[in-house]
């Protein structure tokens, strides 16, 4: 579950329009402890330099602690098995839950060789982290009900989506699911 943080969500610093809607879903697929649930969050510095005030190109967002860096109130997260920190280090952007954090050693030392995917932003971190899954050698299941895309351009999502299954990764939806 990519970033299901308050900031992401209606009344967020970098709100996607409707992203809090996939969130019952999500609770549905999360009460299963059949799955590793891992949250991966955005938690990053005060000063980082993603952000516009250090010349980047996001308003400020996620900073660690903050009320906007919590998950969403209604988001079941007490079920999440790991929680996965990204875009700590001040001096780099990190859009994928793999970028300089320990989730691959996570999910080999489970043994897992497959991963579904959802959470926001469809063309942002979920995009990066798709792509570094099958790098990692993954079998990538994208959950398409349960992602929003910022579609800060329009098309974005829709590309994002051309993107992943380019790359390998299969799109199904939550009502496959058990
Ligand atoms: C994200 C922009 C900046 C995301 C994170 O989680 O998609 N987007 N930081
Ligand atoms: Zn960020």
């Amino acid at each position: 579950v990519v970033d299901l943080q308050n900031d992401f969500c209606s009344g967020g610093a970098l709100a996607v329009e409707k992203g809090d809607n996939i969130i019952p879903t999500i609770n549905r697929l999360l009460v299963s402890d059949e799955w590793l649930r891992i949250a991966t969050r955005d938690w990053h510095p005060q000063n980082h330099i993603s952000f516009e005030k250090q010349g980047g190109i996001w308003p400020e967002h996620c900073v660690q602690e903050s009320y906007g860096a919590q998950f969403h109130s209604l988001l079941d997260s007490h079920f999440f098995d790991k929680i996965i920190s990204k875009g700590t280090d001040e001096s780099s952007e990190a859009y994928s839950g793999f970028q300089g954090t320990e989730l691959a050693t996570v999910l080999k030392e489970n043994g897992i060789k497959k991963v579904y995917l959802c959470g926001l932003a469809t063309d942002y971190c979920v995009l990066a982290t798709a792509l570094d899954a099958r790098e990692e050698g993954l079998k990538v299941m994208l959950i398409s009900d349960c992602v929003k895309s910022a579609d800060i351009h329009e098309g974005d999502g829709h590309k994002a989506i051309q993107e992943m299954i380019k790359s390998g990764c299969d799109i199904l939806d939550s009502t496959v699911l058990k």
